[in-house]
């Protein structure tokens, strides 16, 4: 194999400090691991953008930065990728937001890194592209000529036919996918849908291996579950906790990108009914939410902000006294070694989106526990953890009184039962974590057989003049 090279809408900073982020996070790894590229959008857009890549080395791997004008990166960034495809792909049409122009500005990226990744690509490197912002790339990349192995990774969810199907654009979509040679997708759910797309959009045929029989080629399909460093995170909050002392009062952790898929108004509607219906643990825990800002340009990150703050001052003003305040709120992100130590010192971590690709945030809580005294974990039904986290107290986020109910049960939960529950949902982590994720997903890619006798025909544009390494 040659080189890996990435492909994501962000790359990771040039000097490698803040990396921080579900995506960098979890690739930064396995980068370092084998060597490779990194392509990704530059921090900054300009008015004339660089027809080529932007080259830089870091140590752990090179990095290569694509481009775009300010308008071209709004209408595909803030439009097409955030108003269309996020709400779309969470279950939200309501919140979807249409413009030809996006349609236009989310191709035209893929069409131009395309060209740019050409240019730099080798024979043997395999490409791995991440996530919605670039669905087009494989399909872009095929009618350059290139024939190297691609792999798409989603990291957000695959919904429903029918939700699917409210994207315009749902045909061209789900050809483009069918491109790859291997589709990633973290739960079952997700795979179920995607087949159920495939089959409806494209005729595709379940074959007996689980691939995809389209277009007379052969698309393979997996699910790879996204996980953390998790040796990692657990030595940074217990070797950041030390000489930490614990909150006041037994607390309760949330700590989310603010964004309406995270469900944290749902959540704050649980606290209250926890609060309003068990009136002895009033003064005697806290909720502490750190929720940063992300996509302020897009209406619905502003509306769920101002919402959010109305209901953590509505319970604030209704049970909070002069010695205690219900809520904390932190609107900004904080270091991750603040993080893991608020994780380890709180009682009960709170992660109830109402639609989640994976959540990272469900994983670090769990390794951030001290395992002689472990806090417990709520989660979402509807978060894709979900499926590997059934030790957790599950939950459905739009049910006030059984968020309010787990909660209860959270904190009067025997440290015997704390410690059983938590030990097994370790063990499963420790087992597979963000090198089990990428190694494994690496190997099926490396596994699939590469462009079948019916490529040429395809492609009309095809050139055989994809540099040699
Ligand atoms: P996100 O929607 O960003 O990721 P998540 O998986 O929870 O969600 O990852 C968030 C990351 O950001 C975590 O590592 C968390 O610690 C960090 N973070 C959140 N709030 C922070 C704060 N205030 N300060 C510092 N760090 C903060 C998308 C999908 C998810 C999927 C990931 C990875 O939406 O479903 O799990 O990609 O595939």
């Amino acid at each position: 194999m040659g080189r890996l090279v990435i492909v994501s809408n962000r790359a990771p900073s040039i000097d490698g400090t803040g990396d921080s982020g579900g995506l960098v996070v979890a690739l930064k790894d396995a980068l370092a691991k084998d060597g490779g590229l990194w392509i990704g959008g530059a921090p900054e857009q300009t008015d004339t953008p660089a027809s080529s890549l932007v080259f830089h080395h870091r140590p752990d791997f090179d990095i290569g930065l694509f481009e775009l004008e300010p308008q071209l990166y709004r209408d595909y960034y803030f439009g097409y990728s955030n108003s269309l495809l996020w709400p779309a792909l969470h279950g939200r049409v309501d919140l979807i937001e249409v413009q030809p122009r996006y349609a236009a500005a989310y191709s035209e990226v893929s069409r131009r890194l395309a060209r740019m990744i050409s240019d730099t690509v080798r024979s043997d490197d395999v490409i791995w592209v991440h996530d919605y912002q670039l669905i087009p790339l494989a399909h872009e990349l095929r009618v350059l000529g290139c024939r190297n192995r691609i792999g798409f990774f989603l990291h957000i969810p695959v919904p429903g036919l029918e939700t699917f199907k409210a994207i315009p654009e749902w045909r061209d979509l789900a050809a483009w996918l069918a491109e790859y040679d291997l589709i990633g997708v973290q739960t079952q759910r997700d795979l179920a849908h995607l087949i159920n797309i495939f089959r409806h959009t494209l005729r595709g045929e379940l074959r007996s291996n689980g691939n995809m029989g389209i277009n007379g080629r052969e698309v393979v399909l997996g699910c790879f579950p996204i996980s953390i460093n998790v040796e990692g995170f657990r030595r940074l909050a217990e070797e950041g906790s030390i000489g930490t002392p614990p909150p006041p009062l037994p607390r309760l952790i949330g700590v989310d990108r603010l964004d309406y898929s995270k469900g944290l108004p749902q959540r704050l509607a649980g606290y209250e009914t926890f609060l309003s219906q068990y009136a002895r643990f009033r003064s005697k825990v806290s909720l502490l939410q750190i929720a940063p800002p992300t996509r302020d340009d897009v209406e619905a990150y502003r509306d769920i902000r101002e919402e959010l703050e109305l209901r953590a001052g509505h319970i604030n003003g209704l049970y909070g006294t002069v010695d205690w305040t219900p809520v904390q709120y932190i609107h900004r992100a904080l270091p991750r070694d603040e993080l893991a130590v608020l994780f380890r010192l709180s009682r009960v971590g709170l992660v109830t989106p109402l639609f989640d690709g994976m959540n990272l945030v469900a994983k670090e809580y769990v390794a951030a526990q001290d395992e002689t005294d472990p806090g417990v974990l709520i989660l979402s039904q509807f978060a894709g953890a979900a499926e590997e986290m059934p030790q957790a107290l599950i939950v459905n986020p739009h049910d006030p009184q059984d968020m309010a109910e787990a909660i209860k049960t959270a904190l009067e939960m025997p440290r015997a039962e704390r410690i059983a529950r938590h030990e097994a949902l370790y063990d499963y982590l420790a087992n597979h974590d963000v090198e089990y994720w990428s190694s494994s997903f690496l190997k099926r890619l490396l596994a699939v057989e590469t462009i079948d006798l019916h490529w040429t025909s395809r492609y009309s544009a095809y050139q055989p003049g994809v540099k040699a390494s």
